[in-house]
């Protein structure tokens, strides 16, 4: 699972992704024209539970990577441009985090002359959609004509399903807030819609203006939030700030600034679990360890990303859920006995906390 920051340059991609990251990129990093990648450990007190009943050898949290995507430019004409190379860079994320600007820096200008948060935001749409679009046109043409020579049932459901989003997004609706079925979606897959990607829009505001924080959220979110658009603000300049301290300093500091949440762990929870993300687990004297699918993911699915010999040789899966084996002190048998162990079959559709084992030939 990928996600990608993406942003208008000077809105805080760099300082957000060193943040959650707890990395430190100097400025020789920072000019480099490369993407930043950085795997983040997603905290959880069940992992920690179970890691004290097993005593396992060791215990691997869910991880989620984030990259610091590169490549929105400046055009001839002033204003920013989505080249195909940064759309590129784009598509092989499964989700967004959009960085706003809000926050005032003379020092740093803004790259459209003024920071005004709601263009910023409907400009990602807008380009997005453009970008939907011509994409959707081309393939829509192209699967006509496939038609007209072989009227396969597969082509012949794939084109109203496109011509659909292509409605969608001709009213301006990215994507991502309709609703598709399982199947839908699967078709959808390959072509790597930029606006079916999740979006976390993430308002960077400046520490003197705390005071209007819920009130700018609320202000985005009414405009914007949808079925997979989250609205959340943090405070780049501190987050990144509060990265680079220890677990005590960093106490003291959200204390003194009256910040309940780092940016780190809000980022991160909203991130896996607003964007569709969720963990099931695997146990034993070995390894404890989270795995992350998306919901929606059945049990073959799910397996398939333990290992894929997984997938293509799956029989069965022993499930229990976390909770249940918390209530049964830990014992699969007491759990079988009260039937919330079970044995299930390829579709069963893996909860997030689902203890699972699985069976393959
Ligand atoms: N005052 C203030 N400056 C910030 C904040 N976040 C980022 N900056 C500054 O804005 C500039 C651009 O930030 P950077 O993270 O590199 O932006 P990017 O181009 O989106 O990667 C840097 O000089 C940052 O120090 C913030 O919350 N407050
Ligand atoms: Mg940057």
């Amino acid at each position: 699972m990928q996600i990608g920051i993406v942003g208008l340059p000077f809105s805080g991609k760099s300082t957000l992704f060193q943040a959650i990251t707890r990395t430190h990129l100097d400025t020789a990093a920072l000019a480099r024209a490369e993407a930043h990648h950085g795997v983040v450990k997603v905290p959880d007190a069940r992992l920690d539970k179970l890691t004290q009943l097993f005593s396992p050898k060791r215990t691997v949290h869910a991880s989620i990577e984030f990259v610091d995507v590169i490549g929105l430019k400046k055009g001839e004409s002033g204003s920013t441009q989505f080249t195909t190379n940064f759309l590129g860079n784009v598509k092989n994320n499964d989700a967004l985090v959009q960085v706003v600007r809000v926050f005032a820096n003379d020092a740093v200008p803004h790259p459209d002359g003024s920071v005004d948060m709601m263009r910023d935001v409907a400009a990602f749409d807008t380009e997005f959609i453009l970008a939907d679009l011509a994409m959707l046109e081309t393939r829509i043409d192209r699967l006509k004509k496939q038609i007209l020579k072989t009227p396969e049932e597969a082509l012949k459901r794939e084109l109203p399903l496109l011509e659909k989003c292509h409605h969608l997004l001709e009213q301006e609706k990215p994507l991502r807030n309709e609703s598709f079925s399982k199947e839908e979606l699967h078709l959808l897959k390959t072509y790597q819609l930029l606006t079916l990607k999740p979006m976390l829009i993430a308002l960077n505001l400046d520490e003197t203006q705390q005071p209007i924080a819920g009130e700018v959220t609320a202000k985005v979110s009414a405009q914007r939030a949808g079925h997979q658009t989250k609205v959340l603000s943090f405070f780049g300049k501190i987050d990144m700030e509060m990265s680079e301290l220890s677990v005590e300093e960093a106490k003291a500091f959200m204390a003194e600034y009256g910040i309940k949440e780092s940016a780190l762990d809000t980022l991160i929870r909203e991130a896996y679990l607003l964007l569709g993300l969720q963990s099931f687990f695997t146990v034993g004297e070995d390894e404890c360890r989270a795995w992350t699918i998306r919901k929606g993911m059945n049990a073959q699915e799910s397996a398939g990303v333990i290992h894929s010999d997984f997938f293509s040789k799956f029989i069965r899966a022993e499930v229990v859920h976390y909770d249940h084996f918390v209530m049964h002190d830990g014992s699969f048998a007491k759990a079988k006995e009260t039937g919330h162990w079970r044995l299930e079959g390829k579709e069963y559709l893996v909860k997030d906390g689902d203890i699972i084992s699985v069976r393959h030939s």
